[in-house]
């Protein structure tokens, strides 16, 4: 995540590119305003929970940390929830959900959570580097879909990286896909267990891939070991690095319409939001299409929900900031094709 990369070279290209893209983009209007102005937040995972929207975004702050290749400057310290009694109504911001103090094992960088309900328990499942620096997985669990949140005392066991979605498949089965290259340390992880020098791959290998684990019953724990999740292109073959349009970077959110379950995802460096679709949760899922064009800011991330029979995209910029690192959530309707592809968003007209 983040706009540096480790060569020179390329930060400063990243950064050309960035300027240009943003100022392109403001000189169009936004097709939805920010959801949020009191406070800045990013990675908006929506649920329906009770008859209402509820959202668990990143609760952006300025914490006057310098960027870095790590995306070091995504300072995050708590998070809030939200609820809305419908996409376009009022929404409530319900205060401090969960904060990094009270995670006993934090380190720093609350990164994108999501959330999940099961027999009476609120999940918040959230990515936060421990003490020695390494990106995990944890959990907390409230009574009430807004929380407060009680963190578990340790990380899910073998969880790595960031940006979890939790699906709750029609059968009840739960799963959670995870993952994020550069500052989300996927790459570090390639031969299975952590190794800081870990570097990212050349243009000519394959692409990282994003991890699923099905839940326990308990939700709390894996019920198997993380496996990758493929993405292919229409021959069956997997992405590779240099396909940076369409390979996996970080913002897994898995969705099932008509059936079918579609994996979105941001492609990081080349800043769209795309989608794959499989026949069952583990994939392997085919590259379909881009499901969000690049947004203002470098990130981009975003969560699909359905709601009285509609479907809505939730998704940030930086239209009140124009800062990367302070992001407001947004949403739009989403719609599709008779034949089950997604028409793209422009967040701009
Ligand atoms: O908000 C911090 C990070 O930025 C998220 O974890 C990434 O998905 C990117 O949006």
């Amino acid at each position: 995540m983040n706009c540096f990369t480790q060569k020179k070279l390329l930060i400063i290209t990243l950064a050309v590119f960035g300027a240009t893209a943003n100022h392109a983009q403001t000189k169009k209007q936004p097709v939805s305003e920010p959801l949020v102005s009191h406070i800045y937040t990013a990675d908006p995972s929506a649920h329906v929970f009770n008859g209402k929207i509820y959202i668990y975004p990143s609760h952006d702050i300025e914490s006057g940390v310098k960027q870095d290749d790590n995306g070091s400057h995504f300072d995050m310290k708590d998070y809030h929830v939200f609820s809305m009694d419908s996409p376009t109504g009022k929404i409530t911001d319900h205060g401090v959900a969960l904060d990094i103090k009270d995670i006993p094992w934090a380190g720093r960088q609350l990164w994108a959570p999501d959330a999940a309900y099961k027999n009476g328990t609120y999940y918040l499942y959230f990515p936060v580097k421990d003490k020695q620096d390494i990106f995990r997985i944890g959990v907390a669990t409230s009574k009430k879909p807004e929380g407060p949140f009680k963190a578990e005392k340790t990380p899910i066991e073998g969880s790595f990286s960031i940006d979890p979605c939790i699906f709750k498949d029609t059968d009840g089965s739960y799963y959670m896909y995870y993952g994020g290259i550069w500052g989300g340390q996927l790459q570090k992880w390639a031969t299975g267990s952590y190794d800081a020098n870990g570097k990212l791959r050349t243009k000519e290998k394959d692409a990282f891939l994003p991890k699923i684990a099905k839940m326990n019953n308990n939700m709390l724990s894996f019920a198997e070991t993380p496996k990758d999740v493929k993405i292919i292109d229409e021959n069956g073959k997997l992405f590779l690095e240099g396909n940076n349009d369409k390979r996996f970077f970080e913002a897994a959110w898995v969705h099932k319409y008509n059936g079918k379950y579609y994996f979105s995802y941001s492609t990081g460096d080349t800043h769209e939001i795309a989608y794959a679709i499989g026949d069952n949760p583990y994939g392997p899922f085919m590259y379909k299409g881009v499901v969000l064009n690049p947004v203002q800011g470098w990130t981009n991330h975003h969560s699909i929900v359905e709601f009285k029979g509609k479907w809505y995209l939730f998704y940030h910029d930086v239209q009140l900031s124009g800062q990367t690192h302070l992001r407001n959530i947004k949403v739009t309707e989403l719609h599709y094709n008779a034949d089950g592809t997604i028409i793209t968003v422009n967040a701009y007209k």
